[in-house]
């Protein structure tokens, strides 16, 4: 029952019954060679000429190993994914300020490039503050004694490194070829995350430093389109997308007729804490909720969170959380297709919110 199969099958009889404009989440092939184009509309996102209706899911390339990626993207493939959706983790690649680390899990372009072989599209979320139960939310602690720096703000030593930090991704994903235009797999790429959360805490210096990232962002020229997860005023060309449960109900919708609805993280069931339970989504209530998107908010995009969630190695798990992370995705800890006989106790559902 736990798989997300039968979500992307409802999903694609809602999807001919209404949305007929966007071709199908069929694991279509990124085409070898480059040129093509990536930009978006109302309705979705448009690769080289064509409206995608695409399905992702998440998995973190530091929450598994070089040896296991393949099979993890072949599953995911198998479960008709489109996309591979991660985060870009600061902390694993500049530990200290100035030293780099880009070797074995923490391999990007490794990561990109098998899901590229295997047919697959990426979305890469840098962040770079990006949560994800993840030590320090993926900042690095040499971070915090940067003089005068306050994190997430139009604060000037804050703003220079994380400006530095994303140009440097961005450098890397262009000198490897990794952007669709080029004849790479990334459609699509993320700035901040849930920023409109923490918001309010930061008075006039919020919304200031909003436009800085889009601006930033922006002036990168990915060639691809940007995206800000939970910021319903992201500032054009970003594209505004929802994050959570029930965005089919919850989502304000895109903030401009020009972009599409695209849900970044949907839950597929909670990461576990110690001493708690671990709640499980049910397929007919993840199936329920992505009909519900598409079929109510022109939905185009959904992204299940976490489709493999891996181990969290090391001391990287934020506070409580276990070191295994979201083992009832659709692929468990050891990229197998999770099994109702593993035991979990089934409740966390579309009424528990
Ligand atoms: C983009 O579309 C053109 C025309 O249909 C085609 O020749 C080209 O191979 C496509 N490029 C990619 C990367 O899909
Ligand atoms: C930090 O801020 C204080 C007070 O504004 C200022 O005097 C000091 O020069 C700043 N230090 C650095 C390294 O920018
Ligand atoms: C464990 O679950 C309880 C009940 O849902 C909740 O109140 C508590 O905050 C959870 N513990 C942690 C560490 O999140
Ligand atoms: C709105 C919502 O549910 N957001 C959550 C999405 O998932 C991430 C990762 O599990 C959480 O950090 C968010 O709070």
């Amino acid at each position: 029952m736990y798989r997300v199969d039968a979500a992307v099958a409802v999903a694609l009889i809602v999807l001919t019954a209404c949305a007929s404009s966007a071709a199908a989440g069929d694991g279509r092939r990124v085409e070898e060679g480059g040129g093509g184009e990536v930009t978006n509309d109302g309705r979705a996102l448009v690769v080289n000429g064509t409206r995608r209706m695409l399905f992702s899911g998440e998995m973190h390339y530091t929450r598994s190993t070089p040896e296991m990626w393949p099979k993890l993207i072949a599953n995911a493939r198998k479960g008709g994914l489109d996309v591979i959706q991660t985060y870009v983790f600061w902390n694993v690649h500049e530990p200290v300020q100035g030293q780099y680390n880009f070797e074995g899990r923490y391999d990007l372009v490794k990561f990109i490039r098998e899901i590229q072989a295997q047919g697959l599209y990426v979305s890469l979320r840098i962040g770079p503050f990006i949560e994800a139960e993840w030590k320090y939310g993926g900042f690095p602690f040499w971070l915090h004694d940067v003089p005068n720096i306050t994190f997430r703000t139009d604060n000037e030593p804050f703003k220079q490194h994380m400006q530095r930090f994303v140009t440097q991704i961005v450098s890397m994903m262009k000198q490897e070829g990794l952007y669709y235009p080029q004849g790479g797999p990334i459609i699509i790429s993320q700035v901040e995350n849930e920023y409109q959360m923490v918001e309010p805490a930061f008075g006039s210096g919020g919304p200031r430093y909003v436009r800085w990232a889009a601006e930033m962002a922006v002036g990168l020229q990915t060639g691809v389109p940007w995206m800000m997860c939970k910021q319903n005023d992201a500032p054009d060309p970003i594209i505004n997308t929802c994050n959570g449960l029930i965005c089919g109900e919850t989502f304000v919708g895109p903030n401009s007729p020009s972009k599409p609805a695209l849900w970044t993280e949907n839950w597929t069931t909670r990461y576990p804490i110690y001493g708690n339970d671990t709640k499980l989504r049910s397929t007919e209530d993840i199936a329920f909720a992505v009909a519900l998107f598409i079929a109510r908010k022109k939905g185009s995009f959904v992204s299940y969170y976490m489709y493999h969630g891996g181990t969290n190695f090391g001391r990287f798990a934020s506070s409580y959380v276990t070191t295994s992370y979201y083992d009832g995705a659709p692929l468990d800890e050891y990229g197998k297709y999770f099994k109702e006989s593993q035991g979990m106790l089934e409740g966390f559902t579309y009424n528990s919110n």
